[in-house]
């Protein structure tokens, strides 16, 4: 079967085959009578490539041609996972690759399987990125995205003994075969040193920086494929070397062993990905990952500029758009000011009004600790000149802006200050993004207003314009037609082929939400996904789980406020109730957790280490009859993720209100037709507008209700004393029942709901989650009810496309029109 695409490509199955061979023999030094699985995958790789290659030039020559203006995407992570399938996919090339591996005697999910996730991030803000990136080439907007080549991604986790163990990931060991070295593309930056005050021949003040230290950026670009063989971007990462030219000097004083130290440091740059998400550890190596890929990244861009436009640089704005994925790329702000007013001799006020034209700053989180803040002190020494800059756009942004507003107000300048003062005065780097962008957002509707009613107010009364919301959204590519093909199928058959770049036909679905023999195939093809994962379980945790019991998944980052101990809570009072009424009527449910700890945040491992123990007791006691399975599987990452979501029957979104701004696995496990257990917080809120309060159970205290609870005293000790369920279970955490001979290993639990005052009131919202769990019960007893609402759940979020999220940014932020290559 040749899709039209491919067809008008001119691939064949059979060219296909013979291109395999010919990498098979060329690019591989091998045969077919004698490659591994391996050296298949590369071939294959490389002929795929042949196609991408010419979508890249294409691209490029047309962009260039056209002068277009282009979206800069800067982000620290892209959380890519693997490239092979969804190359294909976007190519139009899937099928075809299928049959023609598959006539070489070769089955193509071994190859997939030969691929190291492309793991550049943590979770969400770095898997959103992947997601942007693939709807930037599927619309054909002109796009880069910018950020670090990181020598090892995310860390991989096993359990020993039930606690997590973090080892390297190193995604490129023998070389990965979608990017590609441009060595005529390097750039050099500079890091510490000292700033010197000099008068040039008229008198006037210039500020010279000499720096500590020159290093590196070697650029390694990923082509981005579009769907349907439309435009092909780049990601461009950039990896850190010692600088030859710097280099030169040490060996010619004699100092080897000093160019070999340096030779590390300077690698050490984009070594590894810090694998904290939300705390800000405030380390110095941070900050020059920071600087480095914001630095060399800008430079790239003036380059490409120049090329086109010279040292004119009043189109700059025209042509540039970057966009800050959270406040991480923030130096770029005072670094594009350092070249335009040190380097290119522009005055403060042109170089001030350009760079407000340039950027646009997207806000992903409110927790405090997670607001980056990087103490002056380090900044002097890393960034001295930069440093200065920020203090000028500082006293300017006091005096002209916040004085105007408030003559005098010297509380609110302390507050709106982009220094905070104090024993180690600090930079905000969230107060230097507003200030430094023309466009601000959240990236769901609530967010958006927390972001504006709690974190910036001021701001936004200077600026009322400048705060707008993006809802988040994924690609359906990856997340519905690539991991679900079952579903994609029946997709096909019932709306049309064209929901993957048009989501809102999935709408057309609800029209059969009703129909007997849609509502049998839908199941039977979540049956045969779960029976899928049934055995994949089995392989990775030799845990037994029945395929028909209702697979109740929570997948995210393990963070008190995404609230896994709330979870973990009720199947403890699951169990016990079975324990106390051994009749106990129950539809079987298996609980499914994957979620990476920060390897230094410690209660966030103890709650995977009580997960771990409590499974283990209950999978392997023989009086829960099989109602009961809690499994945890190591090493979630994008290429799990697209194992379990299709097979989800309940999706948890059980964060305290107000805390998780967003959410986006919540979308994909609602599109491939899970039902979501959820609080109103993030885009959950959005999902059940769209989906309806049938189709969704909610649950728990809103975000004004949180306020409240938080304002008149909250006293987690009062749910413990008052609700039996809550104490018991409490309780025996502190035995040694999970733990033979080990009492009170699992306290930790215990302790921060009581003691610690339960920060994210699990015990407030304890009886209305087992209730919504309750309703899960009852609903999945109706086998018609419970297709209708999977099916209207695929059906209803078209919203949650990120093309829409795409477009959304074009409208309100970035202005860019299509260009069809
Ligand atoms: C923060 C930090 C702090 C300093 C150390 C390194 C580091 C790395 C990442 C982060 C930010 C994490 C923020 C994040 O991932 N936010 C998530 O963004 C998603 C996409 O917008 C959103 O769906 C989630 O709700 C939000 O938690």
């Amino acid at each position: 079967a040749t899709s039209p695409q491919a067809a008008a490509t001119g691939a064949t199955t059979e060219q296909l085959k013979q291109n395999i061979i010919k990498h098979l023999h060329s690019s591989l030094g091998t045969d077919v009578n004698k490659a591994s699985s391996q050296a298949w995958w590369r071939a294959t790789c490389a002929a795929v490539n042949e196609q991408v290659f010419d979508g890249l030039r294409n691209t490029q020559r047309t962009h260039y041609q056209q002068d277009t203006r282009a979206l800069h995407y800067f982000s620290l992570e892209y959380l890519m996972g693997r490239l092979f399938s969804n190359n294909l996919h976007n190519l139009g090339l899937f099928e075809q690759a299928k049959l023609a591996l598959a006539e070489l005697g070769i089955k193509i999910a071994d190859l997939e399987d030969q691929e190291e996730d492309m793991a550049l991030g943590n979770g969400g803000l770095g898997r959103l990125a992947a997601c942007f990136i693939d709807s930037l080439a599927t619309l054909n907007y002109p796009a880069v995205g910018y950020g670090i080549h990181y020598e090892h991604g995310l860390f991989k986790q096993s359990f020993q003994d039930g606690r997590q163990i973090e080892r390297p990931d190193s995604w490129r060991e023998y070389a990965n075969p979608w990017e590609i070295c441009r060595p005529e593309s390097v750039q050099e930056i500079s890091v510490y040193g000292y700033v010197e005050t000099v008068y040039d021949l008229q008198g006037l003040m210039k500020k010279v920086w000499h720096p500590g230290r020159i290093i590196k950026g070697v650029p390694w670009d990923i082509p981005v494929v579009g769907y349907n063989g439309s435009s092909v971007n780049v990601l461009r990462l950039w990896e850190s070397r010692a600088s030859d030219f710097f280099n030169w000097d040490v060996f010619n004083s004699g100092g080897y062993i000093d160019a070999a130290r340096e030779n590390i440091e300077a690698e050490t740059i984009s070594k590894v990905l810090y694998p904290n998400d939300e705390t800000d550890a405030g380390k110095e190596l941070r900050l020059i990952q920071q600087y480095f890929f914001c630095s060399c990244s800008l430079k790239d861009i003036i380059r490409r500029y120049k090329r086109a436009h010279g040292d004119d640089w009043s189109k700059f704005p025209q042509q540039v758009v970057i966009q800050l994925n959270d406040t991480h790329p923030a130096v770029a702000i005072p670094e594009l000011m350092r070249i335009l007013v040190d380097r290119a001799d522009m005055n403060w006020d042109d170089a001030w009004a350009l760079c407000q034209q340039v950027f646009a700053y997207t806000n992903h989180t409110l927790l405090p600790e997670a607001l980056e803040r990087w103490p002056v002190r380090l900044f002097e020494k890393v960034l001295p000149r930069h440093i200065e800059i920020i203090y000028e756009i500082n006293r300017r942004f006091l005096a002209e802006q916040v004085d105007v507003l408030w003559p005098g107000d010297h509380a609110k300048k302390r507050k709106l200050s982009i220094i905070e003062e104090g024993d180690e005065p600090m930079v905000r780097m969230g107060h230097l993004s507003v200030v430094g962008s023309f466009k601000v957002n959240g990236v769901a509707e609530i967010h958006s207003k927390l972001v504006q009613s709690d974190l910036f107010p001021e701001m936004v009364a200077l600026w009322p314009d400048k705060f707008t919301n993006v809802t988040n959204g994924v690609t359906p590519r990856r997340w519905l037609k690539a991991c679900n093909p079952r579903l994609s199928k029946l997709l096909d058959e019932k709306v049309g082929t064209g929901w993957p770049v048009n989501l809102k036909l999935l709408s057309k679905l609800a029209d059969y939400a009703d129909d007997p023999q849609v509502q049998d195939s839908f199941m039977a093809i979540k049956q045969q996904n779960k029976a899928d994962l049934a055995k994949e379980i089995k392989k990775l945790t030799r845990i037994d789980i029945d395929p028909t019991a209702i697979f109740d998944i929570q997948i995210k980052r393990l963070h008190e406020y995404k609230r896994q101990h709330l979870n973990l809570l009720h199947i403890l009072a699951l169990y016990r109730r079975i324990l106390q009424n051994p009749d106990y009527d129950m539809v079987p449910r298996v609980f499914i957790f994957g979620a990476k700890a920060a390897p230094g945040y410690k209660l966030a491992k103890e709650i995977i280490y009580a997960i771990n123990k409590i499974a283990d007791k209950i999978n392997n006691d023989k009086r829960v009859k099989n109602r009961l399975k809690v499994v945890f599987m190591p090493n979630y990452r994008v290429t799990l993720a697209e194992k379990l979501i299709p097979a989800a029957d309940v999706s948890e979104q059980i964060s305290t209100a107000g805390k998780e701004a967003s959410g986006t696995g919540n979308m994909k496990l609602a599109l491939n037709g899970a039902v979501t257990v959820g609080t109103l917080d993030g885009a959950n809120i959005e999902i059940a507008e769209e989906v309806g309060s049938d189709n969704i159970a909610i649950f728990g205290l809103t975000v004004d209700e949180v306020k409240a609870l938080h304002a008149s005293g909250y006293h987690s000790h009062e749910y413990y004393h008052n609700n039996p369920e809550i104490k018991a279970v409490l309780d025996w955490l502190e035995t040694d029942y999970f733990t033979p001979g080990k009492p009170g290993e699992l306290s930790a639990i215990k302790h921060s709901l009581l003691e610690g005052g339960d920060p994210y009131l699990v015990l407030a919202d304890f009886e209305s989650y087992a209730k919504a769990q309750q309703l899960i019960d009852s609903w999945y007893r109706d086998k018609a009810g419970w297709a209708k609402k999977a099916i209207l759940n695929t059906a209803l979020v078209g919203k949650f496309t990120s093309d829409r999220s795409i477009e959304d940014y074009v409208s309100k932020v970035w202005q860019l029109t299509p260009c069809k290559i």
